[in-house]
């Protein structure tokens, strides 16, 4: 390994020992960047790769909410401005109880390569509180929303940065609180938000994005293997927003997912996650709060697994789409026994370092990393905020079109980048390597801070 990656590694090892998802991803991208660093000796004494490591701010407030009965609960907010060399702060807002600042922060280093692959001008933030919303009222979850934007409204705007959507948060707490900050700043700045709701400016496409442009990723992935998704079978997990999307878009190319997960276990439907009534069911299964899978497979009698994981199962293709470190050596070697080709990342660092390096070991298989196959929901998120600026809306298929082009583009890049460092069909790299080109040479233009 070139020994300034090394020393960078090491560095944020030995200073953040308590923030074990941050070293993960920094580990994770530092160590595909070789060939680039090789070249460019003039990194090490700006110390680019160290200052790329460390937000250029990180805000962490205080909470307040009280419940239907009254009381008062106190949470940890934050908001992590990772780098904002080539944009505005760009990311999601994550409600959930395990969030920490070791997960902002790895959040918000992924989004900025994530953010830099889709050509837009966004750099990388996100945030988010250990706030659980689920069974929570309507009314608690306006209150919770309210406050965390009490706290974060002086630091946010629509060319500092703009928050959206990410687990625990979906149109309905974007409307709270791009209500709460037009009530605090007297305005209507509606490109503060993305993920809104169309009648106050959001854009068409924007909840379908992820899904969709995670599936148009896969096929180009298919095509340089002279396949298409006609007929293949897909392991999913989760059931949220994102897993949604790809169900609704692998029916429409022929494909079908069959198996969704929860924190209580995975369904397996053989027949496929298709027609209205099972798209329709997912969507009201995530509004309900509840958080559980067991009810789909209660209402379309399909078998349930408790407490366990869908990479034991037999797929065409597998799309880790739930959360970060799903996949685990345990389920990697699961996967590589079945011969799946195609392990498709959707959902954040959805793979531990070494499960991820032994897929890509697997001489027959192809991985695809989540930073550039889920792209497509900040991508869209980005051209929201082109609308909000212009005061207009695209038509469903304007925005659909510039979303399948992007998605192109990223893969396109990805393996240019790979090829052109001699690192071959390597998609991994390549993505981490288009990511970082872009942000470097902005960071360098820019001069020291
Ligand atoms: O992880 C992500 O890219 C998101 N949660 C979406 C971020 C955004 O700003 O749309």
């Amino acid at each position: 390994m070139n020994s300034y990656i090394g020393k960078v590694i090491g560095r944020v090892k030995e200073k953040y020992p308590y923030q074990p998802e941050f070293c993960q991803t920094v580990e994770e991208v530092l160590s595909s960047l070789d060939p680039v660093v090789d070249r460019h000796p003039e990194y090490e004494r700006a110390d680019l790769l160290g200052r790329m490591v460390e937000p250029e701010r990180m805000f962490s407030f205080r909470v307040v909410w009280q419940d239907d009965q009254g009381t008062a609960h106190t949470q940890n907010g934050y908001r992590c401005q990772f780098n904002g060399a080539i944009g505005p702060y760009k990311g999601g807002i994550r409600f959930q109880k395990n969030v920490t600042p070791s997960i902002m922060k790895f959040l918000a280093f992924e989004q900025t390569f994530k953010n830099s692959l889709t050509g837009l001008s966004m750099g990388g933030g996100k945030g988010g509180a250990d706030f659980d919303p689920s069974g929570k009222s309507d009314d608690e979850i306006m209150r919770f929303c309210q406050s965390f934007i009490q706290a974060l409204y002086r630091y946010i705007g629509p060319d500092t940065d703009v928050p959206a959507g990410d687990m625990g948060v979906g149109g309905k707490e974007i409307g709270y609180m791009f209500g709460e900050y037009r009530r605090l700043k007297g305005n209507f700045e509606n490109g503060t938000f993305t993920g809104k709701g169309f009648s106050y400016g959001g854009s068409l496409i924007r909840p379908e994005a992820t899904g969709f442009g995670s599936v148009y990723y896969l096929e180009n992935v298919l095509k340089h293997d002279g396949e298409t998704l006609d007929g293949k079978t897909i392991a999913c997990a989760g059931f949220g927003n994102v897993t949604w999307g790809i169900c609704r878009k692998a029916e429409e190319l022929g494909a079908k997912v069959i198996t969704l997960s929860g924190p209580d276990g995975y369904v397996y439907d053989e027949g496929g996650v298709c027609g209205q009534e099972k798209i329709d069911y997912l969507a009201w299964m995530r509004l309900s709060g509840r958080n559980r899978v067991e009810d789909y497979a209660d209402k379309f009698g399909v078998p349930f697994y408790r407490g366990e994981k869908p990479w034991g199962v037999k797929a065409d293709i597998i799309m880790p789409s739930a959360m970060q470190n799903d996949v685990h050596m345990d389920s990697a070697k699961k996967i590589a026994a079945n011969k799946v080709r195609y392990y498709i990342e959707v959902a954040n660092m959805p793979t531990t370092n070494d499960a991820l390096r032994y897929l890509m070991d697997q001489p027959d298989m192809i991985v695809a990393p989540s930073k550039a196959v889920n792209a497509g929901g900040v991508a869209t998120s980005g051209l929201e905020m082109s609308q909000n600026s212009e005061r207009l809306f695209w038509s469903a298929e304007e925005v659909d079109m510039q979303l399948h082009r992007i998605m192109d583009t990223i893969y396109n890049n990805s393996v240019a980048a790979a090829e052109r460092n001699g690192l071959g069909y390597n998609l991994v790299a390549g993505a981490n390597i288009a990511g970082f080109e872009r942000v470097a040479d902005a960071m360098m233009a820019q001069g020291l801070f």
